[in-house]
């Protein structure tokens, strides 16, 4: 049984005290244990950003990528062993703005990964620019007049590319995240929730602004009808919905529609890798900046 304790690591946190990226890391680690999940059978996969470094403050498998390329990234961690749970925590500026157009090509793959947006409305890592989720209007150090932009609905854009599984989460809410990580992980096929994750520090709203406007979708909501679902994220101003936007039955996974064994197999049980071939390109690996040693072949 996996407890929190195993998700601990040493690392030291970058984050202002305070910022809301806390409370998602600790609704990770809860949904993780409830899922008992070991960290050995978890990869995390991360572009740049703020919301970016939280996979390094969890000891499990890691991979930290380009700005905007941790979709593609994880797709191919899937592809290589379906057994990983793959998850991708990423920005809005990540997500939507230089990734913009991974997040649009992974909805049509439809790969067994989970994608969690800690979306803060601007870009925080670099001084609180607009993101394509900044709101209308507002000023920013590079758009002094005002953003001029309509902010993106990325969660009407999921519904509408066939996603299975759409949701929106708050960070001021841990237990309410921590179950929408829980149904997003156990979900089959591209799970994808956006967090609204005030930033404290260059945000534009403060906490109490959403708490004052979310509300928590009802039992009688029907997430599986997309008309609603639509209609449901696109709403957005007075009220705030969280909860599950729009959940269906996933079509078919990335990696089987090319061979069915790929979408539950790992590679390595259909061409066990060849450690001479590992090895060489690891010492040429090396050997590129010259600081290291040749590696063993044997
Ligand atoms: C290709 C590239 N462009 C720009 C940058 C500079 N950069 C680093 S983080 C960042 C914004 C990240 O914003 P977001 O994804 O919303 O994360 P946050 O810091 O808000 O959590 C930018 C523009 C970069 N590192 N690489
Ligand atoms: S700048 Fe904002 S998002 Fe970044 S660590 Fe500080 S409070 Fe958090
Ligand atoms: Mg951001």
């Amino acid at each position: 049984m996996s407890t929190i304790d195993d998700y601990q690591n040493n690392v030291e946190i970058q984050w202002c005290p305070g910022c809301t990226n806390f409370s998602i890391l600790q609704a990770f680690k809860k949904a993780l244990v409830e899922l008992d999940r070991m960290p050995q059978e978890v990869c995390m996969v991360s572009g740049i950003g703020q919301a970016a470094k939280l996979p390094h403050y969890l000891k499990c498998n890691f991979f930290n990528g380009l700005h905007g390329r941790a979709l593609p990234v994880a797709t191919g961690v899937h592809v290589a062993n379906p057994r990983l749970t793959t998850i991708v925590v990423t920005g809005d500026g990540d997500c939507y703005g230089e990734g913009g157009n991974h997040f649009l090509h992974t909805l049509r793959r439809n790969p067994d990964i989970t994608v969690v947006v800690n979306n803060n409305e601007i870009y925080a890592l670099t001084k609180g620019q607009a993101s394509p989720t900044t709101p209308l209007g507002e000023s920013r150090t590079l758009q002094p007049k005002g953003v001029q932009l309509t902010p993106l609905n990325a969660l009407a854009i999921a519904i509408l590319h066939g996603c299975g599984f759409v949701a929106r989460g708050f960070a001021g809410d841990i237990e309410h995240l921590k179950n929408l990580l829980v149904e997003a992980i156990s979900y089959r096929g591209f799970s994808y929730v956006d967090v609204i994750q005030p930033c404290i520090t260059w945000g534009t709203h403060p906490m109490n602004w959403y708490r004052d406007r979310i509300y928590k979708i009802g039992d009688s909501y029907d997430p599986t009808n997309r008309e609603s679902a639509l209609e449901k994220s696109m709403e957005w101003g007075n009220k705030v919905p969280i909860g599950i936007i729009y959940k269906v039955a996933s079509s078919e996974i990335f990696a089987g529609r090319f061979r069915k064994a790929v979408s539950t197999r790992p590679m390595f049980e259909f061409q066990p890798p060849n450690r001479k071939i590992i090895f060489k390109l690891l010492s040429a690996f090396r050997a590129s900046d010259g600081s290291h040693k040749e590696a063993h072949t044997d």
